[in-house]
C-alpha cells in the first residue's frame, strides 16, 4: 500500500489498577497491571494503536519489561517497513525469535492503521463481522464457594451467556464444592460453564474433579501445567478439555487440534502473536469444528477492541465469547467509543480500524520513540 510505510513508533506505559482487587488466579494475585501501548505513525500521518498487558509475571511466559525490551530490539529496524501484517510479522521474526506478545502490539497497531487508512473496520480486514453484539464471558477470581456461587448468579442475571470459574492453587475439595455450588445456581439456565485451573491442578486433582462432578456439564480449561499432563488425562476424564496457556503458538495449536488432544481453546490475541495469527487460529479451529474464546490476559480499550473485532468474525456456534478486563478497571482510553460490556455482551465499535481513538494525553510522554 503506497504511503503506508512506518515513519515513527512510540511506546507508552499506563497503569491499570484492579478495581476491588486483587484479581486471584491459581498462579497468583494481582493488584495493578502496567500496560504497554504502541503507536505506529505512517508516512502520510495516519496512526494505529496496539497494546499488550501480561497479567503479572507468573500467569504465562511473559512480563511487562519483557514486552518493552523486545519492542526496543525491533523498533528501529521496523521504521521504513510497510504496515501490511504478514510482511511485518516476517520482518519481526527475522529480528527476534519468539516474544509473540510484544510482536502482537505492533501487529494490532498495523491492523488499526490499515483499517483507518482504508476506512474499514478491523473486523472487515479479518474477513467480516457476523455480529456487532459480541458475547462476552465473566471470569470469577478464585474465591470461597458461597461467594463465587452468589457472584455467578449475579453475572448470569446480568446476561452473561458463559461463566468461567477460577479454581486451583488450594485444596481440590474446595474447588469441587465451588463448582457444585455454582452449578446449583445456573442449572437449567443454559449458561455455559468452564472451570479454569490455570495450570494449577495435578492430573490426580483433575481426575478427581471429573469423577466427583460427573453430573456437571463443565469444560475443564487448562486444568494442568503441561501438554503431557493433558495427554495423560485426555482419555480418562468425563469432561471436555480446553487448552489455554499451553497454546503458545500456531504450531502447538495445529498439533493439539490435529491430534484431537482438546475440545476447544481459550485463546489470547497477544500470546498467539496478534490479529494476523489469531485469524489463522480462528480458521484452523473452524476447519476442525473446535470452539474457542478470543481474549487477552489484561489491558484497556485497545486490546479490548482488538479482541472484540476478531471475536465478531468467529462462526457463532464456535464463539465461546470475548473476555475483557473492562469489569475490573475504571475508565476508558476513548471517552466516546470506549469498550463496555452491557448485558454480558460487547457492542463492537464500527468506526474504521479498531473503532476507537485513545486520548493519548492519558499516557504521558512516551517511554521510547523511534524514527521521525
Ligand atoms: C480469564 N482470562 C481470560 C483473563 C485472565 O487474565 C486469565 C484468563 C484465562 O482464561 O486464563
Ligand atoms: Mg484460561
Amino acid at each position: 500500500m503506497s504511503g503506508m510505510i512506518i515513519k515513527e513508533i512510540h511506546v507508552y506505559a499506563h497503569d491499570l489498577p484492579v478495581k476491588n482487587g486483587p484479581y486471584t488466579m491459581a498462579s497468583g494475585a494481582v493488584w495493578a497491571l502496567d500496560t504497554t501501548l504502541v503507536k505506529l505513525v505512517a508516512q502520510d500521518g495516519t496512526c494505529g494503536w496496539g497494546e499488550t498487558c501480561p497479567v503479572g509475571a507468573t500467569y504465562a511466559e511473559m512480563h511487562t519489561e519483557g514486552a518493552r525490551a523486545a519492542l526496543k530490539v525491533m523498533a528501529d529496524v521496523l521504521i521504513g517497513e510497510a504496515v501490511t501484517p504478514v510482511t511485518l510479522r516476517r520482518k519481526m521474526d527475522s529480528l527476534l525469535n519468539g516474544h509473540n506478545y510484544a510482536k502482537a502490539a505492533v501487529d494490532i497497531a498495523a491492523h488499526d492503521l490499515m483499517g483507518k487508512a482504508l476506512g474499514v473496520s478491523v473486523a472487515d480486514l479479518l474477513g467480516g463481522a457476523v455480529t456487532d453484539r459480541v458475547p462476552s464471558y465473566y471470569a470469577t477470581g478464585v474465591g470461597a464457594p458461597d461467594d463465587i456461587a452468589k457472584l455467578a448468579k449475579e453475572k448470569m442475571e446480568e446476561g452473561y451467556p458463559r461463566l468461567q470459574i477460577k479454581v486451583g492453587g488450594r485444596p481440590v475439595e474446595i474447588d469441587i464444592e465451588t463448582i457444585a455450588k455454582v452449578w446449583e445456581q445456573v442449572r437449567g439456565s443454559g449458561v455455559q460453564l468452564a472451570a479454569d485451573a490455570n495450570r494449577g491442578w495435578t492430573t490426580r486433582d483433575a481426575l478427581r474433579v471429573s469423577r466427583e462432578l460427573q453430573h456437571v456439564p463443565i469444560v475443564l480449561e487448562q486444568p494442568c501445567n503441561t501438554v503431557q499432563d493433558l495427554e495423560k488425562i485426555r482419555g480418562i476424564v468425563n469432561h471436555p478439555i480446553y487448552m489455554d496457556e499451553n497454546s503458545v503458538d500456531l504450531n502447538t495449536v495445529i498439533s493439539a487440534a490435529g491430534t484431537g488432544l482438546v475440545d476447544g481453546f481459550g485463546m489470547k490475541v497477544t500470546r498467539i502473536g496478534g490479529l494476523q495469527n489469531m485469524r489463522a487460529f480462528r480458521d484452523i479451529c473452524e476447519a476442525r469444528n473446535l470452539p474457542h474464546t478470543c481474549d487477552d490476559s489484561w489491558g484497556g480499550d485497545i486490546i479490548a477492541a482488538a479482541c472484540t473485532q476478531i471475536g465478531a468474525t468467529v462462526k457463532p456456534q464456535l464463539c465461546e465469547g470475548v473476555w475483557l478486563a473492562a469489569p475490573y478497571i475504571d475508565g476508558n482510553y476513548d471517552a466516546e467509543n470506549g469498550i463496555q460490556i452491557v448485558g454480558g455482551h460487547i457492542q463492537r465499535p464500527t468506526g474504521p480500524g479498531l473503532g476507537i481513538v485513545p486520548d493519548e494525553s492519558m499516557f504521558g510522554a512516551p517511554l521510547a520513540s523511534f524514527g521521525g
